[in-house]
């Protein structure tokens, strides 16, 4: 089922997520509902929060080397904590709860992640480039916090200048 994603400066988007405790049935459905709507929405990865369900769990499916959105190459993150963070990189990232605005974000360039899988099976991971982008982003919805949060002063000033005014024109 597509769900509706939440859209900023909705309020839900700072809750910060809890734990889950059950890798049941009902987490499969809420993982293949994320999963849905993601892809509907044309994204590469979504935290929970983002449909309004305030639990540690979020999605990257990144394109492979031919632009191909591969189911294969899923990751489903559960109950996630990065245990090591080293270097810089700057990226050009989006968000489906910030739609149509792109600005650069500094992140750390390799993390190690520990988290479970939909079956409560640990992963231990090293990531480097897009997906380590990538799950930073996510992991920080988690925590109530949008890439927005991350602009400079002045960058900040100018999305809230275009933000009002595309509300306008939404309306
Ligand atoms: C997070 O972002 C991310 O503005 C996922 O109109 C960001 O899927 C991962 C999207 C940067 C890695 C690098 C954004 C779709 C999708 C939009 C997304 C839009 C339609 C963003
Ligand atoms: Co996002």
């Amino acid at each position: 089922m597509i769900r509706e994603i939440l859209v900023y400066p909705d309020k839900r988007l700072r809750l910060k997520s809890k734990d889950v405790t059950a890798f049941d049935a009902q987490l499969h459905t809420l993982l293949d509902d994320m999963y849905e709507t993601m892809i509907a929405k044309e994204g590469i990865g979504l935290a929970a929060i983002q449909i309004g369900i305030a639990k540690n769990i979020l999605i990257i499916n990144l394109v492979d080397e031919e632009g191909m959105q591969q189911k294969e190459d899923l990751i489903e993150v559960i109950n996630p904590k990065i245990t090591h963070k080293e270097g810089e990189e700057v990226y050009q990232e989006g968000c489906l709860s910030v739609p149509g605005y792109y600005d650069d974000v500094k992140r750390a360039e390799k993390i190690k992640v520990e988290y479970y899988n939909r079956f409560g099976e640990k992963i231990v991971q090293e990531l480097d480039g897009l997906l380590a982008i990538a799950m930073q982003h996510e992991m920080d919805h988690l925590l109530g916090h949008l890439f927005i949060e991350k602009l400079s002063y002045l960058k900040r000033k100018k999305f809230e200048k275009e933000w009002k005014k595309k509300i306008k024109v939404d309306k």
